[in-house]
């Protein structure tokens, strides 16, 4: 396929990096995005998301022309979705949280305002297993001068796959780069076309199946590690009250050859890994119990947590007789949802500090070295400082993020403090 203009929907960080790697490459990218302030941001050659080696990138793509971004999608040759797939919150506990589609419905619909015989459209964003054919008749039902794949196959008008991107934050570029990617043509010819498209810049492998398979394939990839993870926390629940260091376990069995756990923390953050396995179990309620399970198992954790910092602080009172509870401190350490990353959204850890400071029960410190000021998310009553402050002033430090600063502190420096490490490297 011979193409020169690509246009990317959705300029967060999936769709921004995507962008600037085509650009780098001297390809005419028009950037799409309903943000007024993320299209005037880009345009000046400055970026709104956190990513190593974006910034870079963007700048010298928007000063040597290559990236140009926009409010309304205009003509190019390929079209990459990458908007949110969020789910909608369920109506009760019990119910199943289900995937909310209106950002690819509404890119489906500006998209095909400027359609023409030819195109190619790929959707990246994260989807429930049939969302490539409905994007393909969204696009069929605004545009019936044109054929589409789901209706007349190899001979359509217009070519549609589904190529998930499946990079880690924090090393985006390296990854889009290096990485083996998916390709899910509705048809042969829409793979065979999408290959050509990613190959720009893509070294890793790319493999072709169906869309269906492709959208799965995302799904099961991410809920895969949610239950091996969930497997951890299970283990560490079951240890604490075995008194075994589950860390010291997990090193243990891992020296099998063929045993390999993940490690235990204060619940699974981010948006992925907690979000995309609700896919699955909203599509087929009956049959995903384990993949059901160890969602609640890692969305019980936080809770967990703060039990244990309950009891806590029940023993220092009891070992403290003068001190009343709201003389006691906790200090909790990292509120970013992974190490070494500055994002707090879905974050366990910053999940346990809201819970625990609404209690109202102590005063409640926090230490984030990747963040200046806390969101307006985390209560007035917190208070962040620095690391050696929350060791003086608290009672009980409880560790919650592994940041590499943290990794550095000794038993020593810890020792007038009563400790509870979620993350095994304090123990
Ligand atoms: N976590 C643990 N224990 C572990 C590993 C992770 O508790 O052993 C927690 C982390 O602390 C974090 C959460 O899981 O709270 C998710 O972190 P992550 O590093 O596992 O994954 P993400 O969300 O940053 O990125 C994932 C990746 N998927 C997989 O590794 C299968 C990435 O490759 C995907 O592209 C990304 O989701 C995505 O966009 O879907």
């Amino acid at each position: 396929m011979i193409f020169n203009t690509i246009s990317i929907i959705g300029l967060g960080y999936i769709g921004l990096p995507t962008a600037a790697m085509f650009a780098s490459k001297k390809k005419k990218v028009i950037g799409v995005d309903t943000s007024r302030y993320v299209i005037e941001t880009i345009n000046a050659g400055k970026i709104h998301i956190v990513e190593p080696k974006i910034d870079k990138m963007v700048k010298n793509a928007v000063n040597e022309g290559f990236l140009n971004a926009k409010l309304e999608p205009e003509p190019a040759d390929v079209f990459i979705i990458a908007v949110p797939t969020p789910f909608l919150p369920a109506q009760d506990k019990n119910s199943i949280p289900q995937p909310d589609l209106t950002h690819i419905k509404s890119a489906s619909k500006s998209v095909a305002n400027v359609l023409k015989k030819g195109d190619l459209v790929i959707l990246e964003s994260t989807s429930p297993v049939g969302a490539t054919e409905q994007m393909s008749a969204w696009l069929a039902e605004a545009r019936s001068d044109l054929s589409f794949p789901h209706t007349h196959g190899e001979n359509s008008d217009i070519r549609i796959a589904y190529c998930p991107e499946r990079v880690l934050p924090g090393n985006v570029v390296n990854e889009l780069i290096e990485n083996d990617r998916i390709i899910g043509g509705m048809t042969e010819k829409c793979s065979k076309a999408s290959i050509e498209v990613y190959k720009t810049f893509i070294k890793g492998g790319c493999f072709t199946t169906n869309s269906r398979t492709a959208e799965m394939a995302k799904l099961t990839e991410n809920s895969s590690r949610d239950v091996s993870i969930a497997f951890a926390n299970e283990l560490s629940i079951i240890c604490d009250k075995l008194d075994i260091d589950v860390w010291e376990l997990i090193n243990l069995a891992n020296l099998h050859p063929r045993v390999n756990i993940l490690q235990p923390g204060p619940g699974v953050g981010g948006h992925c890994i907690a979000v995309d396995p609700w896919f699955i179990i909203s599509n087929s309620p009956e049959d995903s119990i384990l993949i059901h399970t160890a969602r609640k198992v890692n969305d019980g954790k936080p809770n967990w947590v703060i039990e244990k910092i309950k009891s806590a602080i029940t023993d220092v009172l009891s070992n403290n007789p003068r001190k009343k509870i709201h003389d006691v401190t906790v200090a909790c350490f990292g509120l970013s949802f992974k190490p070494n990353i500055d994002d707090l959204r879905e974050s366990p850890a910053a999940e346990i500090t809201k819970i625990l400071a609404s209690l109202n029960i102590c005063k409640i410190l926090a230490v984030e070295p990747n963040i200046l000021h806390l969101p307006s998310s985390i209560p007035n009553s917190v208070e962040l400082v620095s690391i050696s402050e929350a060791i003086n002033e608290s009672d009980i430090c409880v560790l919650l993020v592994d940041h590499s600063e943290f990794k550095n502190l000794s038993k020593n420096d810890l020792k007038n403090n009563l400790i509870i490490d979620t993350r095994g490297i304090w123990t």
